[in-house]
């Protein structure tokens, strides 16, 4: 602490936010939500290191940054089980402030959160109300980060992705088509539960790089191998099958797919990549 802070009981935002451990824009932030009490002494603002504690309790921000991040994410499921959509995008903002990436809030925060949703759904500890809560206000969250994928300029090719019919998980599709937006293609998002032939319809239609089709839970194998042969047999396009349900290469194979599409939305996006590069040459 500086000399000024031991005399005055007060210090700037850039030293709570060292003493507080998060970014400066997150302690601006606390300052102009009014969960920091602060004085503008015309041309700084100033915090009562005292008042730092209430922050510091409130968010569990003194803790090990791995343990602060648990923390926020339970704060996320909690806020998003409540379908308390300026809560749950409290837990955003702050996440951004600190410097998270949007993609890292996907992947980090609104999976997890949602993750952890079903495991509490299948202990029988929320019930159906609870996950579609959850899920609306997860869609939400992720329309509202969805403008800063935005890449302004010429599209580096055509994605679609979408879920195939009877499969209703469209979280993870959301999430993947945003990511690719942020990697500059440009996504034809056809979301859950579509027919095989509007799949091949699309695809005719906007003759894109590759199809994506998301595959979360078991019992669509059917539904996605007549999704695929139906692409085969009107288009040329590569046809990639991922998601939760397919855990590896031969999974994805058996389903009819070229490739494993990987864990995360992050490996999705790597291999559009590779198969972009490949199809250049
Ligand atoms: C929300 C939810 C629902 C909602 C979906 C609402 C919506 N609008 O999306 C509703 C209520 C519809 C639902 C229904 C059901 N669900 Co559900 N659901 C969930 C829950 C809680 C969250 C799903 C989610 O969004 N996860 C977050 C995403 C982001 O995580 P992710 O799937 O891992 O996504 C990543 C990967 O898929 C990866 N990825 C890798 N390769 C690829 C490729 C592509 C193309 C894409 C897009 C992504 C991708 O990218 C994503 C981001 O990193 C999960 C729990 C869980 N573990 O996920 C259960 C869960 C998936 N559901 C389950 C079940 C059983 C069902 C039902 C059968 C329940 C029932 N008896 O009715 C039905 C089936 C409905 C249907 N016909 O599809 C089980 C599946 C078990 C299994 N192994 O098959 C789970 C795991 C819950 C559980 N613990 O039992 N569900």
């Amino acid at each position: 602490m500086t000399d000024a802070a031991r005399a005055t009981g007060t210090v700037g935002l850039q030293e709570a936010a060292a003493i507080l451990g998060v970014h400066y824009m997150t302690v601006y932030r606390y300052v102009r939500t009014g969960r920091l009490a602060a004085e503008h002494d015309g041309a700084t603002w100033r915090v009562r290191t005292g008042d730092l504690d209430t922050v510091r309790v409130g968010r569990g921000v003194d803790q090990p940054r791995g343990a602060a991040r648990t923390a926020s994410a339970e704060h996320l499921l909690d806020r998003l089980v409540a379908g308390d959509e300026a809560g749950a995008w409290r837990v955003v903002e702050d996440a951004l402030a600190s410097g998270a990436e949007p993609a890292e809030v996907h992947l980090t925060l609104l999976a997890p959160a949602m993750r952890e949703v079903g495991r509490r759904w299948s202990r029988g500890e929320l019930d159906v109300a609870d996950e579609h809560l959850a899920s609306a206000t997860t869609r939400r969250l992720i329309a509202r980060l969805g403008p800063r994928f935005a890449r302004p300029g010429r599209k580096r090719g055509t994605v679609l992705v979408g879920a195939v019919a009877g499969e209703r998980h469209e979280i993870p599709v959301a999430i993947v088509a945003d990511q690719l937006r942020g990697a500059g293609f440009h996504v034809i998002e056809l979301g859950g539960d579509t027919p095989a032939d509007s799949f091949a319809d699309a695809a005719e239609r906007e003759r894109p790089l590759c199809v994506l089709i998301a595959v979360t839970t078991a019992g669509h194998e059917a539904a996605v191998t007549d999704t695929v042969a139906r692409l085969r047999e009107r288009t040329d396009t590569i046809v990639l099958v991922g998601g939760a349900a397919v855990n590896d290469e031969l999974a994805a194979h058996r389903l009819g797919s070229e490739h494993w599409t990987g864990r995360d939305a992050r490996d999705v996006v790597a291999l559009v990549e590779r198969l972009r590069a490949q199809h250049r040459r």
